[in-house]
């Protein structure tokens, strides 16, 4: 398991974060996920066998918010 942080664009309120939540828990592979609006952050935990940074960023770009992983701010691999 692995934490990847994402730049989400786009979410200005409660249920925008919502709906990004809701979106990455849904993805197959993603385990956990803590969404912040201001920073609008996305912090996903997930199996890197499963999903791909891709695949979250167009899932979150699917419903209208761009998203963008952040290199700088990847955390080291989580004990599974
Ligand atoms: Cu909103």
């Amino acid at each position: 398991m692995q934490t990847l942080s994402f730049d989400v664009g786009g979410m200005t309120c409660g249920g925008c974060v919502g709906s990004v939540q809701r979106t990455l828990s849904k993805l197959d592979g993603v385990s956990n996920a803590e969404v912040t609006l201001s920073p609008g952050v996305a912090s996903v935990t997930d199996d890197q066998a499963r999903v791909t940074p891709a695949q979250i960023e167009s899932a979150l770009a699917a419903i209208g918010y761009p998203a963008k992983l952040r290199l700088a701010a990847r955390r080291d691999e989580v004990r599974s």
